[in-house]
């Protein structure tokens, strides 16, 4: 049985201006469908390779899948959905099958607005695969759907979502299949250098108001670090990669086994250059092991700081203050670890000057980088709950943290983009002229201005924040932005189910003293 994956084909100058990432999803699946018996795989990525509609259909031609899977986040939703459109015209008898974290939470919207969707597979998708493509083989599809647990479909003119799978309790049985991509297409800016995005723990503890991430992963758990070590040796000596990243939310929180990890690459001597995101609080907390963990190869961090303001921290249930911002930030670049401060802006009481105030504390703090993002409000979020008057636009096509969606009472989007676009040229021009050619002789000068190349590359390339797109050359042009929203797009209700997280069992129960290791 021939199984596709593909990723969608969606771009919008954020987080990928510093290269082409490989989606790990893909690999993840990969192995668990490979260790399943079905090796009949291939996939397709239209986003690195920025295929056109007839370029993917020319290649499904010459296929003759039996399911053809796809993901979609929030902003791709459009694009994956067009995707399995066009499988289903090429071949209307596979099963077309749609997965992530948007799916998994909005599948009725979904199975409304794109009826070519046989099924949506919500949550974790390793086991739920496997079951569908059993069924799928022995010829039990469509009838058992009901038995297969986490997924949503049509039937009958109504969406039925069966019972909600479980998550992957042990991690450790996940053996990701990284062979599916194409290697030579994935390369880091900065580092010149191929780059993977292996996953070593899944979940995340906190609830911030903003996010959907613990939502979705619904329990926090964590892979034995030899055997994520031992991945990361077979990326570095088979697939030729020299930097990584973790797919993690929240790599740190448990920290006995965040100190195994990096003492298995120090006593294996693995030798590459690596980073994540996580909180401050838990940078605080490890003061005292930061100068291990950049022995480790820990290179860049990129941090949740989110606000200059104690009232917005509490506002998204951050749990930190603005003070441990500026603290953590310290530390980290006095350890020699190459510091990201993230901002997110444009809530409804946004104004000039509390841009202006993400500034100055950008400036002071003295972060290696900063970023501006918009605040997107994921239709699943609970922030977008308390704030769903305020939203007008539901293309989610722009949920991008690069758009503007809310519109601050103070001033129009156009403006809000002219000010972060201030905000960024003031912090990079300074960090470009007195920064970062001063940063040493060693690995973090070389990350930095590898950085800057980065930035540059995409600024020039009019690709940074979808600025070409959206018509903006500077202030001059702010009068002539347009977003290019879809007006006739609308929010169906998210689908209700039972989606039980650790969250909800933690308001029954007391926190325990320590996290689980
Ligand atoms: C690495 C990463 C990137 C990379 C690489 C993306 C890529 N090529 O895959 C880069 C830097 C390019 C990137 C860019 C963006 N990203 Co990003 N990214 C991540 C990050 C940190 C890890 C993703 C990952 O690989 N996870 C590990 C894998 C195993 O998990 P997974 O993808 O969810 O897959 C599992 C399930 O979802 C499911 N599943 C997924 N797909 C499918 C398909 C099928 C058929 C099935 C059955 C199951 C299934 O099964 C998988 C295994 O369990 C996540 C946060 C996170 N920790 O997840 C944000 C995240 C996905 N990104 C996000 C966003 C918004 C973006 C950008 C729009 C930001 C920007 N403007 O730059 C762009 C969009 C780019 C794009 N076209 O996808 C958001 C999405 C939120 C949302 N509600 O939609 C996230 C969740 C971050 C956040 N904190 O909110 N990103
Ligand atoms: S700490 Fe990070 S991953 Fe966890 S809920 Fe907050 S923003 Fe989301």
């Amino acid at each position: 049985m021939r199984i596709l994956l593909m990723h969608p084909n969606y771009h919008s100058g954020g987080a990928e201006i510093a290269g082409n990432w490989p989606p790990a999803w893909a690999a993840y699946l990969a192995g668990a469908l490979k260790s399943a018996g079905f090796d009949d795989l291939r996939f397709i990525d239209t986003m690195t390779n920025n295929l056109s509609e007839e370029q993917v259909r020319e290649i499904l031609r010459a296929e003759k899948p039996d399911i053809i899977g796809d993901k979609a986040i929030t902003p791709s939703i459009y694009k994956a959905e067009r995707l399995l459109e066009i499988a289903r015209e090429e071949h209307p008898n596979a099963v077309t099958v749609l997965g992530g974290v948007h799916a998994t939470f909005m599948y009725g919207q979904v199975l409304g607005e794109a009826p070519w969707i046989d099924v949506i597979v919500r949550g974790e998708g390793e086991q739920i695969i496997v079951d569908l493509a059993r069924a799928v083989e022995s010829g039990a599809w469509p009838g058992s759907r009901h038995e297969i647990r986490g997924i949503a479909f049509r039937e009958a003119g109504k969406v039925v979502a069966t019972e909600a799978a479980p998550t992957v309790k042990d991690l450790d049985s996940l053996d990701p299949d990284w062979g599916i991509l194409e290697w030579d297409k994935y390369r880091y800016i900065p580092l010149n250098t191929r780059v993977a995005i292996p996953n070593m723990a899944r979940g995340c503890p906190f609830t911030c108001s903003f996010c959907s991430q613990w939502k979705f992963w619904r329990d926090y758990r964590y892979r034995d670090p030899a055997k994520v070590v031992d991945e990361i040796e077979r990326l570095r000596d088979q697939y030729n990669v020299g930097f990584f990243i973790l797919a993690d939310e929240e790599p740190t929180i448990n920290r006995k086994k965040f100190v195994a990890f990096c003492e298995e690459l120090i006593s294996r001597d693995v030798g590459l250059l690596w980073g994540i995101n996580t909180r401050v609080t838990d940078i605080l907390r490890d003061e005292a092991l930061l100068p291990l963990y950049r022995r480790a190869g820990l290179i860049h961090v990129s941090l949740g700081t989110e606000a200059a303001a104690q009232m917005k921290l509490d506002r998204f249930h951050k749990e930190t203050t603005i003070e441990q911002n500026r603290k953590a930030i310290a530390l980290l670049r006095g350890a020699g670890i190459v510091v990201e401060a993230q901002f997110i802006v444009g809530l409804e009481n946004e104004t000039r000057e509390t841009l202006e105030e993400t500034y100055q504390m950008a400036r002071d703090w003295a972060p290696d980088l900063a970023n501006w993002s918009m605040y997107t409000p994921w239709p699943f979020s609970d922030l977008f709950r308390d704030l769903a008057d305020k939203v007008e636009v539901f293309d989610y096509d722009k949920y991008n943290f690069v758009t503007p969606i809310i519109r601050p009472e103070a001033m129009d989007r156009a403006e809000l983009l002219d000010r972060v676009m201030h905000n960024y040229r003031r912090f990079y021009m300074r960090k470009a002229l007195l920064s970062y050619p001063w940063a040493g002789s060693g690995a973090r000068r070389r990350y930095l201005l590898g950085c800057l190349k980065a930035f540059l590359k995409s600024g020039f390339e009019r690709k940074f924040y979808d600025l070409g797109r959206v018509g903006y050359w500077g202030p001059q042009s702010k009068r002539r932005v347009d977003f290019h929203f879809d007006k006739d797009r609308r929010r169906a209700a998210e689908a209700k189910v039972e989606w039980r997280t650790m969250h909800d069992r933690k308001k029954r129960a007391p926190a325990p003293a320590e996290p689980p290791s």
